[in-house]
């Protein structure tokens, strides 16, 4: 498949950080698709005969990070599957498509192994905020959202796999010129307004 005129932004912060509610916002403007990998895995995690349905409860329930193969595939799929919906669209071109990819890459090996299976990133949007916000929107959000890693437990160990694991590659990316970094401890309209002028500098 070619991906010479595919378009992708990286979505990246801690747990909680508001990547979902943020990139749920952006694909109003610049015509842009929105696939979050965690909702891919959890999808993944109960469609009838997977083979990693298991694997990926336990990594998601631990806060650990699913073998990049699962992800990068389930991601090359859902991108595939946006780019043949738009074949339809009038001025349609072969291959064109932008994507938030919202939650990937959150380790070294998945950045690398994408960019050189998939497509280099324009851009990395870096949801920026404390782990206290991050924790309280989480246990707030886990009264209702049926999310088993919502629980104080499973979120202790989500940070720690942020720190070690995610926090180098948006040091990776920073250090090459790729990262907008947003404040994401204000209102959802505070962040979402700085967020669209960022994608409107680099896209419109
Ligand atoms: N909220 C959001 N913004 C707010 C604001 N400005 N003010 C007040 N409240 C705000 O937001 C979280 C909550 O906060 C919501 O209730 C929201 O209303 C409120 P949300 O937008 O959902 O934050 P988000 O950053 O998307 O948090 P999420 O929990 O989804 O982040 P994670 O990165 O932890 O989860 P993800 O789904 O990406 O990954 C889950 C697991 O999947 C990982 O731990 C890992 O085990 C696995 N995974 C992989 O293995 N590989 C991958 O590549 C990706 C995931
Ligand atoms: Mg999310």
């Amino acid at each position: 498949f070619d991906y010479g005129k595919v378009t992708v932004v990286f979505v990246l912060g801690g747990p909680g950080a508001g990547k979902g509610t943020q990139c749920a916002l952006l694909v109003k403007n610049f015509g842009f698709s929105h696939l979050s990998a965690g909702d891919l895995l959890r999808a993944e995690q109960h469609r009838e005969g997977s083979e990693y349905g298991q694997l990926i409860q336990t990594c998601i329930k631990e806060g650990t990070i699913v073998p990049m193969e699962v992800t990068v595939k389930l991601l090359e799929n859902a991108m595939r599957a946006v780019l043949q919906e738009n074949r339809s669209d009038p001025g349609w071109t072969d291959g064109k498509g932008r994507f938030l990819i919202d939650g990937f890459p959150r380790k070294m090996d998945q950045a690398l192994k994408f960019e050189e299976e998939v497509c280099v990133s324009t851009l990395v949007i870096y949801f920026s905020t404390t782990e206290e916000v991050m924790l309280k929107r989480l246990l707030e959000r886990g009264k209702t959202s049926g999310r088993e890693d919502d629980n104080e437990e499973s979120i202790k160990k989500r940070f720690h796999t942020y720190k070690e694991q995610t926090m180098p590659v948006i040091e990776h990316y920073s250090k090459i010129g790729k990262v907008a970094e947003i404040d994401s401890s204000r209102s959802i309209e505070e962040v979402d307004r700085d967020a669209t002028v960022t994608l409107q500098m680099v896209f419109s």
